[in-house]
């Protein structure tokens, strides 16, 4: 499969890049009975687990769930998915042969409430010694323009890094009274389900609640060139652990260090196990929220 030339300039000129029909209705049916399995057990749960991050209103009875936590760690297919060369055909020309994953999880924008995603840049949350890091995303549902699709602001993975601070305090979003010029240039990433995402950990994107009658369930890896090491934490379990999760190629003890631009995501809000969680501390939302 892999990236045309046309699709590899289109990541480096804007930062992101839609690639159409890259599931197909197996594997894409394979995901979406993962998902169903592993949100069975929300009904059992009051507060966010290991599993679960949960929309505020969320009840036994009536279960909210806003995103499943490291879906790649609690159900094999989503392990898989990432490993395929389908998926890894479309990193390797932008990260080189050796790629890590840093993190997976899988957003849900439930019909009618499904929670927002304040204005940010990944890398504000976890900068490394060079860029060559990305999200991938697989659409496990239509992005259409009601349903809360990704927008994204092309471009700006050229940009400064923005202060995600509000008060001292790292909360996850960019006050959007001081990006108002880049937000007038977002665009929302409108495809089928089955297609893929790639978007560079500096892009600014967000994206609105889900007013529509349609859920959108948005899986997203995490990822980067083996020798992109980082700088705020993410060793987790030590060397071993961060070398288990290599999907291709080798790793290494060099870090490729290069001129990036870093703000450090410390001190942390309260609560801060979630961008969701962090981001209820900023200053001044930018897309309503359920009510
Ligand atoms: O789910 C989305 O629309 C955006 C996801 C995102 O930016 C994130 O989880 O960091």
């Amino acid at each position: 499969m892999g990236l045309t030339p046309q699709q590899l300039e289109a990541y480096r000129q804007d930062g992101y890049v839609v690639v159409h029909d890259v599931l197909d209705p197996d594997d894409l049916g394979r995901m979406r009975a993962a998902m169903k399995e592993l949100l069975a057990g929300a009904s059992a749960v009051s507060g966010h687990t290991a599993l679960f991050d949960l929309e505020d209103s969320h009840t036994a009875e009536q279960p909210r769930v806003r995103r499943l936590k490291l879906p790649h760690q609690h159900h094999p297919a989503f392990h898989e998915l990432i490993r395929s060369p389908k998926l890894l055909s479309l990193m390797t020309p932008i990260l080189g042969p050796s790629v890590r994953m840093h993190t997976s999880k899988l957003n849900l924008k439930s019909a009618d409430f499904g929670a927002p995603v304040e204005w940010h840049q990944d890398w504000a949350f976890y900068p490394h010694t060079n860029d060559d890091v990305l999200a991938l995303g697989v659409l496990l549902d239509d992005f259409t323009p009601d349903n809360g699709p990704m927008m994204v602001v092309p471009g700006t993975h050229r940009g400064p890094i923005h202060d995600h601070h509000h008060q001292g305090v790292f909360v996850g979003a960019i006050d959007p009274r001081r990006i108002t010029d880049d937000i007038d240039r977002a665009v929302p990433l409108i495809a089928k389900a089955g297609s893929v995402t790639l978007h560079h950990a500096r892009l600014i994107h967000g994206s609105a609640l889900n007013t529509s009658r349609r859920p959108r369930s948005f899986l997203l890896y995490e990822a980067m060139a083996a020798d992109a090491w980082p700088l705020a934490g993410g060793l987790f379990g030590g060397l071993d652990e961060f070398n288990a999760r290599m999907l291709c190629g080798e790793p290494t003890l060099e870090p490729r260090m290069t001129t990036v631009p870093v703000r450090m995501p410390f001190p942390k809000a309260p609560e801060s196990a979630s961008l969701y969680q962090s981001q209820k501390y900023m200053a001044q939302r930018f897309f309503d929220v359920a009510r």
